[in-house]
């Protein structure tokens, strides 16, 4: 079993995901495109190594899955536009320092448009909803610097929608009177501190239930009674960063969790210790590994899951804490 970071392995896991395009988990995993190559290149920031894909060929990418029609991106060539989707394609552009490519007026039309009378927002023209997809509107208009456009009665309709996700035990739900879910507080606890609404959240209380996730073996749970999973660390992580508890977890029993769940040969992380790798669990383990201050990483920004330097030169950073990176 692994005890450190094996930073070579992943690099050369990430490379290879886009490598065989004949596989058959290349065309059935293409409605998730997109977002695996922000999950991908975001890794390898966080490693470092954000020049092991070719930045051309992502752009170009990026820019074959324009939908002309609805006005933003798809997860693949010829999809339709998903909001999901479309914020990947913005992160990609950003840390690709070509948001210049974007037509950042349709983009924010389009958002904009998914908005409901509630205050929440749908994922795409279908309207399924979801607090998800609310962090993701408020996350993808920040990061086009068109925050303002949400303006005071959207903006207030959503804070309020948000407000009845929030549960007795201090955590949210996916929607209202949903059960508390970390990876629903995490975006309802990102989405109010891109609002500058954190006064919303209940922070003791949500600390504590988010601390009681970390279970004997180190890793973090989602909601109580179930299993350990290496991407609740980011979501448990970024949260508790948000609202600066993070010593309110054993960091090192969480770090070892982490590295246990890695395929030391083929590279890559899994959700837990021998399950199959992903470039999902991949992201999420070495972002909570950078939120917890694990040596050689680049800091994190909790808020937007992007490079933290990144986000503070586009002055969009946010409060939150990390803890010492080591030596
Ligand atoms: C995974 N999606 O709906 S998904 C995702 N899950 O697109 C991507 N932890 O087959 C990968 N579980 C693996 N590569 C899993 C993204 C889910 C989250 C499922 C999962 C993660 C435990 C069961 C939802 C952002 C975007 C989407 C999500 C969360 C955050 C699956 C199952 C679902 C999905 C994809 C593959 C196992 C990878
Ligand atoms: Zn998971």
């Amino acid at each position: 079993m692994a005890s450190t970071l094996i930073v070579p392995a992943h690099i050369k896991y990430i490379q290879n995901l886009g490598a065989n395009k004949d596989d058959l988990a290349y065309h059935t995993t293409a409605h998730l495109r997109m977002n695996a190559v922000y999950w991908g290149l975001t890794a390898l920031c966080i490693m470092g190594a954000k020049d092991a894909l070719d930045k051309g060929e992502m752009i170009e990418y990026v820019m074959s899955c324009w939908d002309d029609e609805a006005g933003a991106f798809g997860a693949h060539p010829g999809h339709d536009a998903h909001i999901l989707s479309t914020l990947s394609a913005i992160q990609i552009l950003v840390m690709q320092d070509a948001l210049d490519r974007a037509d950042v007026d349709r983009l924010v039309q389009f958002i904009l448009s998914l908005q409901q009378p509630s205050g929440v927002f749908a994922g795409d023209s279908f309207g399924e909803i979801d607090t998800r997809f609310s962090y993701i509107a408020v996350n993808a208009l920040s990061l086009l610097g068109q925050l303002d456009k949400l303006d005071a009665d959207r903006k207030e309709r959503l804070v309020e929608y948000i407000r009845r996700c929030k549960n007795f035990d201090g955590g949210f739900g996916g929607v209202i009177d949903a059960e508390s879910h970390a990876a629903q507080v995490f975006v309802c606890t990102a989405a109010l501190a891109i609002l500058d609404r954190l006064d919303v959240v209940d922070e003791p209380m949500l600390a504590w239930w988010l601390a009681e996730r970390q279970l004997p073996n180190g890793g973090l749970n989602g909601r109580p009674e179930k299993l350990e999973d290496v991407c609740y660390s980011f979501w448990v992580l970024s949260a508790l960063s948000i609202v600066e508890k993070l010593e309110w977890i054993d960091a090192d029993q969480l770090t070892s969790f982490i590295l246990s769940a890695q395929d030391p040969d083929a590279g890559g992380i899994a959700d837990r210790p021998g399950d199959m790798a992903d470039v999902f669990h991949t992201l999420f383990g070495v972002a909570g590994l950078s939120l917890l201050g694990y040596p050689g990483l680049i800091d994190l920004d909790p808020v937007y899951c992007m490079p933290a330097e990144l986000i503070e030169k586009m002055g969009l950073r946010k409060r939150w804490s990390a803890l010492p990176r080591k030596a």
